[in-house]
């Protein structure tokens, strides 16, 4: 089985911890690749960059479908392009913002999230709406560190972890939701020092789409996420008249 993992940022190097915290999780007979796209922003911290990273993010679905890739993740916890993805993916789409959620929902009735800066907890707060989890997502917690500083503060991993203590305690929650795939190397060293589980999206996902897979299981064809309907594009999306 082969998953490609999309790190819809165009840092790599945030691109090979999510690569190394998804192949730690996949089984013996499961090949994951982790890639970013050629075009797009740098980190995802706005609906501006949530939107400007899909098209770059299409771009690997597409290629990913000429390399034989069974399923695919979205590792940036806005999930974006996850729709327009199920459209043109045979196999199936996860995205780590959904994933962890359900993931989360299986440890307790509450969960809260941690993410990086506050201006992507309204994102995230759509994100638990839509997934069903109003209820089960009792808070969303920003601990102000842009994702590009999660690889260089020394600081990062200390002030998470004061952050995840603190919505455990404010939201009475059962588990945390690590809100950004650069969180993911620090997953298991929070959930040791704050004695609750701590959920990774990125190993979440990669799990998900191992079962789906697994079980022989796709996004479903027959109406809303069926390719769509071909047409002329222009201007610098010309190529994607004929990406799928
Ligand atoms: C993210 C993420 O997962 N990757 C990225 O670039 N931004 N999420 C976030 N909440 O900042």
């Amino acid at each position: 089985m082969f998953i490609k993992v999309i790190n819809p940022n165009t840092t790599w190097s945030m691109t090979a911890t999510i690569e190394a915290c998804a192949r730690a999780v996949a089984g013996p007979g499961t090949r994951v690749e982790a890639v970013s796209p050629e075009m797009g922003p740098a980190s995802i911290e706005s609906h501006y960059d949530e939107s400007l990273a899909v098209p770059g993010l299409l771009a690997e679905i597409a290629k990913g479908e000429e390399d034989g890739a069974d399923g695919y993740v979205i590792a940036c916890f806005g999930d974006p392009g996850l729709d327009a993805a199920r459209e043109v993916a045979t196999g199936p789409v996860v995205g780590i913002a959904e994933a962890a959620m359900h993931t989360a929902s299986f440890l307790g009735r509450g969960f809260s999230v941690v993410t990086t800066l506050g201006r992507t907890t309204g994102r995230a707060r759509d994100l638990a709406e839509r997934y069903g989890f109003r209820d089960a997502c009792r808070g969303i917690h920003a601990c102000e560190i842009p994702v590009l500083d999660l690889e260089t503060d020394p600081d990062a991993r200390k002030i998470i972890t004061e952050a995840c203590h603190e919505a455990l305690e404010t939201d009475g929650s059962d588990a945390i939701v690590l809100g950004c795939a650069g969180m993911a190397d620090l997953c298991a060293r929070i959930s040791a020092d704050i004695g609750a589980p701590v959920v990774d999206g990125v190993a979440a996902a990669t799990l998900t789409v191992q079962s789906l897979v697994t079980m022989g299981l796709t996004t479903g064809k027959r109406g809303e996420f069926a390719p769509p309907p071909p047409k002329p594009y222009t201007g610098i999306l010309k190529g994607f008249t004929t990406i799928r």
